[in-house]
């Protein structure tokens, strides 16, 4: 087998500023600690998301060109309505800016005090629109996705058994809506198998409960079950991505991650009464139902992003380099998240720091010191991004898993970059002895990880 090599070549280059480990010790400090406030034009590799950061191909940027900027009845809608259509047959497709934009329209229809939302995951934004609207987010992920090591295929599935139960036990009548997310980004970019799709829909229907996709990486998820589940090897990703959709009644959409554009998102369904009340809101939010908070020249590079990413060619890559870092790092005897996501490495910062507790936030300390090493931005998702305080015992109460996520923008860094990656982050856990934890100085009370400062912990 030779080398799988990037799929395309390169005609436009940005440079990256290289600084030195004394400057970065400042920025990091004057950043309060947090990744998110540190300067992009300091970070010399920037893992910190996928999200928004994919570089277009010629065909993205030209349809920028073709881009229809009427404000109603654009062209480069109805291009986008039809694409969008065609891949996910959804009666109803809305336009948003972004992906939480699709969730806070979608859950303040049918959130609220009293309602329930299941989720294999729930990421952040998602979890956090569904409480903003005072209803609860409950996640179900099997037991065997949350065991960090073990290698299966379909870590991402959600816990059926479980699911059920939960349903029973709260009242269907509560429970607007039942979501998966793929692939299951909050719990390491593990991919769902259409039998657990198609299982968690027969579940909702049993109950007269509407199921979603929260799709951001739809076509990441189909390429795993066309390697990994029996049955799918012959198909076509697009006619697997058309049978993962065929189960679901709608989806929220973040075209940052799979429509391999800068911004952009939709909300889709095929019960016409929530896409009026859904549009309703989006006229007041967002912006006229044929443009949704986005210009025409984002629509069109949408509509092409989703043709691309169907290439069976760029998918092999994609999910290929992924797995290269984590096998490199694997290799070096680095904890991290088995097996490799689709779209990045989770650094299993527990494994990595055993001797910091969850409370002093061993993911920071591992996100901090690879700046420092490296000038690498990675993101923390454990304590920092979900810990909670319980209000009545004022007890720390964290996730179940501490991890330092490393996203692979699209398209966007060669095999050398992740070489460097891979060389820093060696670095870094040969003196894993030395780290220290990290203690707030600021919390926002939502989404602290975003504008959250720290110290390190000196004893
Ligand atoms: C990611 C992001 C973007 C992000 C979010 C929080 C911290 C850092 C970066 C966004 C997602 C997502 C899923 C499964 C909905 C959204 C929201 N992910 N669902 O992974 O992964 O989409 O950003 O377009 O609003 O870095 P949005």
């Amino acid at each position: 087998m030779k080398t799988i090599i990037e799929p395309f070549k390169i005609k436009s280059v940005e440079p990256i500023k290289f600084t030195t480990k004394e400057q970065r010790e400042l920025i990091l400090q004057e950043a309060g600690y947090n990744p998110f406030l540190i300067h992009a034009e300091d970070v010399l590799i920037d893992l910190l998301t996928d999200s928004g950061t994919s570089a277009m191909s010629s065909k993205q940027w030209a349809g920028m060109m073709e881009g229809d900027e009427s404000y109603a009845g654009a062209k480069s809608f109805f291009r986008f309505e039809k694409t969008t259509r065609e891949l996910t047959g959804f009666k109803f497709i809305i336009p948003t800016h972004q992906g939480r934009a699709a969730e806070k329209i979608l859950f303040s229809i049918l959130g609220g005090a009293g309602k329930y939302f299941p989720n294999n995951t729930h990421f952040d934004t998602t979890r956090a629109n569904i409480e903003y609207s005072g209803a609860e987010a409950f996640d179900f992920l099997t037991e065997l996705g949350k065991d960090t090591s073990a290698i299966a295929d379909f870590k991402g599935d959600m816990d059926l058994v479980a699911l059920e139960k939960f349903i029973k036990e709260k009242g269907p009548e509560n429970i607007p809506l039942v979501m998966i997310t793929v692939t299951n980004n909050a719990g390491g970019g593990q991919p769902v198998s259409m039998g657990n799709i198609r299982k968690t829909k027969e579940i909702a229907s049993r109950y007269g409960i509407p199921f979603f996709l929260d799709a951001c990486r739809f076509a990441e998820n189909a390429f795993f079950i066309k390697k990994r589940e029996k049955g799918y090897a012959d198909k076509s990703v697009r006619e697997i991505v058309k049978e993962m959709f065929s189960y679901a009644d709608g989806c929220t959409m973040s075209a940052k991650k799979d429509a391999l554009v800068n911004m952009g998102g939709f909300l889709a369904m095929n019960d016409s009464d929530l896409a009026m009340k859904a549009r309703n809101i989006l006229i007041v939010t967002e912006g006229f139902p044929t443009y949704g908070g986005l210009a025409g020249r984002d629509l069109e590079a949408i509509a092409q992003g989703l043709d691309e990413i169907l290439d069976e060619h760029y998918l092999q890559y994609r999910i290929r380099s992924v797995e290269y870092l984590g096998e490199k790092l694997t290799d070096a005897g680095v904890p991290i998240l088995q097996p490799p996501g689709g779209h990045a490495i989770y650094i299993d910062a527990k494994r990595f720091l055993p001797d910091i507790p969850p409370h002093e936030f061993p993911g920071q300390a591992i996100v901090c010191e690879l700046y420092k090493v490296g000038g690498i931005r990675g993101v923390e998702i454990g304590s920092v991004m979900f810990g909670k305080t319980d209000k009545k015992s004022g007890k720390f109460i964290p996730p179940p898993l501490e991890l330092v996520r490393l996203a692979i923008p699209r398209r966007v860094y060669t095999q050398s970059h992740i070489d460097y990656v891979v060389e820093c982050v060696i670095e870094v856990f040969a003196n894993r002895k030395k780290l220290k934890g990290y203690a707030f100085t600021y919390e926002a009370p939502m989404l602290r990880h975003f504008t959250a400062r720290f110290k390190p912990i000196t004893k």
